[in-house]
């Protein structure tokens, strides 16, 4: 790394004696809060820019791969930077229930935000299609959970319905402050590398997230903060392709649950940030998440959920298309957490678990040392 580019990283950051109070705090002055407006923090955000030259390599990519991982956000997925917005704004409004749909992340962070804030929270999933971990999180934290004979777009449909109620307040990306709180992830990115990469890759369920890098990459340029902005490389799962192939899936599947949406929210966020970006969406197939999946954990020690590893696939299938420049920098978000779904990696893990007797004779004999 050049001279210039460690000075300003170090100098864009905040000093190492400034206690990390979460993105509220961080970027107070970028985002739609007041004095007035109550914090609802779990001090959110600041997540490792993990580099990553040996999944580069492993692909035979000449740039530089940068992971943001997400999972390190206090209920382990990048939701947390919207809800801790969207619920203090609930808070100041004195809304009694926050409601969302869910694949997942958005009932765990949604659960826990309103837990700290004294509100109540009500949770819809689709049922049967929820990583236990999510599932887990949402129950624990205290939500009232309900799981529909349904997907992630009607359990969305009910929701805009229940949010006509007094005293809901609806914490989905439909509400605009969760795109204005997920923006940080962008800011944090260009802090960290002192300008802006020059590729961006992320998974794309309800389009919620690229919609809001892109206005956040684009706010740090119109400051003139960065030089550039990033192309950003949107992933879908090819059996859950609304936006790639231009039409509502009626009933979307993927191994990557959290991105089994037909019709996302945030469709039109997307294609501009594609368009303007000069961008592209795309799709992989559950075995190239998979692949990317496996990959990040036994090249860099990074786990991360299989819909996360939508952007690891990506990164894997446009440089096979050679669309990445040798040299190039490139950040691509890890959403969420391994973790989540603990089923799915031991299912395609392939050494599986031998059982040896309890003596040093066996395991040596095991190990073929
Ligand atoms: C790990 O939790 O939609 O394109 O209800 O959990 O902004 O929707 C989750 C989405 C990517 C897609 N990675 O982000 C929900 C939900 C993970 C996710 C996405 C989700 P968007």
């Amino acid at each position: 790394m050049k001279w210039p580019s460690i000075i300003q990283r170090y100098c864009s950051r905040p000093p190492a004696t400034v206690k990390w109070q979460g993105i509220i705090e961080r970027y107070r002055s970028r985002l739609p809060v007041t004095e007035s407006t109550p914090v609802i923090s779990l001090s959110e955000g600041n997540t490792p820019l993990i580099h990553a030259p040996r999944f580069a390599k492993a692909i035979g990519l000449e740039a530089d791969v940068y992971f943001k991982y997400e999972a390190l956000n206090p209920t382990c997925s990048f939701k947390d930077r919207g809800m801790t917005l969207a619920v203090s704004k609930a808070k100041e409004r004195g809304a009694q229930v926050v409601v969302c749909a869910s694949t997942g992340n958005t009932s765990a962070a949604a659960a826990a935000y309103a837990a700290r804030a004294g509100i109540l929270s009500a949770v819809i999933l689709p049922n049967g299609k929820i990583a236990m971990g999510k599932l887990a999180q949402a129950m624990i934290y205290g939500a009232k959970v309900l799981a529909i004979e349904g997907n992630f777009d009607e359990a969305l449909r009910l929701v805009r319905e229940l949010g006509s109620q007094p005293g809901v307040e609806i914490v989905n990306s439909i509400n605009p402050v969760r795109i204005e709180g997920q923006k940080t992830a962008a800011f944090e990115i260009c802090d960290f590398l002192g300008e802006a990469p020059h590729f961006h890759f992320l998974p794309v369920g309800n389009a919620g997230n690229i919609t809001a890098y892109w206005r956040g990459y684009q706010e740090y340029f119109n400051d003139k903060i960065t030089t550039r902005t990033p192309k950003m490389f949107g992933y879908q799962a090819a059996g859950s392709a609304p936006i790639v192939e231009n039409r509502i899936i009626e009933k979307p599947e993927t191994v990557a649950t959290a991105i089994r949406i037909g019709n996302p929210a945030s469709w039109e966020g997307a294609k501009s940030a594609i368009a303007q970006s000069q961008g592209q969406i795309d799709k992989v197939t559950d075995e190239e998440i998979l692949e990317g999946y496996r990959l990040i954990a036994q090249s860099e020690g990074i786990f991360a959920e299989p819909a996360s590893a939508a952007s690891a696939a990506g990164i894997m299938k446009a440089h096979r298309e050679g669309k990445i420049p040798a040299g190039s920098i490139i950040t691509a978000t890890l959403t969420g957490h391994g973790l989540k779904d603990p089923d799915a990696a031991i299912r395609v893990s392939p050494n599986g678990v031998t059982v040896v007797p309890s003596n040093l004779e066996s395991i040596l004999k095991a190990l073929k040392l």
